[in-house]
């Protein structure tokens, strides 16, 4: 079981996990993060939740939350010269890191914010700021992994796209020890890049990231469709496209589609 109280036993990071408060459920971890950070919480909050009865992904997608996983959400309020793109990115390679570390799984990183392992989806990270103007005040980071959860509890047609920790490693983990190495991992990645020291951060990124060296095809949110060889990660963590005529192309953020390997 999560407990708030033993996640903080031990944890010694700078800003992240702040204060934690675990709920048993709630509609969204990332809608009572952002009720607590619009009251004025510290940066660094987190909230968890053993499920989620709303729980949702990007473009208003589902995001199935059973119990055994870890819903959790973080406020944080980065400085508004960095760029916010990149802290989905930032936060799915914490992810990897973690369970690479825990686990020795290989751990993956697909553009812009999945984590998989065996080219099947484990995590994922869900970002929503609030804005005035266009100033940020806060942005709430959701992150999903499915930790000790049985394939056979989230739907169908899931199954054969998504993966778990119990399903990799046929056991349970101690979710406390997870969340704990990955606030830990969080921490020190979130100062690197506020402090705009983190090239070595995306050194490592794009080293454990399939998307790149692949053929792929993006959607944009507005609908655009592109297509091209998956060349690298741009200074605001977009995906830098070549096209079939040549051109060089970035997209900040979109649907991404790894369609073949590079012929
Ligand atoms: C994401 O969206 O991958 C972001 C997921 C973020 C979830 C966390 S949980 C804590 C916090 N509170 C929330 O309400 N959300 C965040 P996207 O790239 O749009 O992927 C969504 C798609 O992933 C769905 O349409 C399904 O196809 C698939 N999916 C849904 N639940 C899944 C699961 N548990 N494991 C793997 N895939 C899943």
């Amino acid at each position: 079981m999560i407990s708030a109280k033993d996640i903080k036993n031990g944890l010694r990071t700078r800003v992240i996990g702040s204060s934690i408060t675990y709920l048993d459920q709630t509609t969204s971890t990332n809608d009572y993060a952002r009720k607590l950070a619009e009251e004025g919480a510290a940066e660094g909050t987190v909230v968890l939740a053993g499920t989620q009865t709303s729980g949702r992904g990007r473009f208003g997608r589902q995001w199935h939350s059973p119990l055994g996983g870890v819903w959790m959400s973080i406020v944080l309020r980065p400085p508004s010269n960095r760029p916010l793109q990149k802290i989905a990115l930032l936060c799915g390679l914490s992810i990897a890191q973690t369970l690479r570390e825990l686990y020795k799984i290989d751990a993956a990183v697909k553009w812009p914010n999945d984590v998989l392992v065996e080219d099947k989806k484990i995590s994922g990270v869900l970002t929503e700021g609030n804005f005035r103007g266009q100033t940020p005040l806060s942005v709430i980071v959701g992150i999903g992994i499915n930790a000790n959860i049985a394939l056979k509890t989230l739907p169908q047609e899931l199954r054969y796209q998504a993966t778990s920790l119990k399903t990799l490693l046929g056991r349970n983990v101690s979710l406390n020890k997870l969340v704990r190495t990955f606030l830990t991992t969080m921490d020190r990645n979130y100062e690197l890049f506020i402090k705009d020291k983190d090239k070595g951060l995306w050194l490592e990124y794009k080293r454990i990231c399939k998307t790149i060296g692949l053929q792929v095809r993006v959607a944009s949110w507005r609908g655009e469709v592109y297509e091209g060889l998956a060349e690298g990660i741009s200074s605001e963590g977009g995906l830098i496209l070549r096209t079939k005529r040549g051109s060089e192309l970035t997209i900040l953020s979109g649907e991404c589609f790894h369609l073949r390997a590079k012929t």
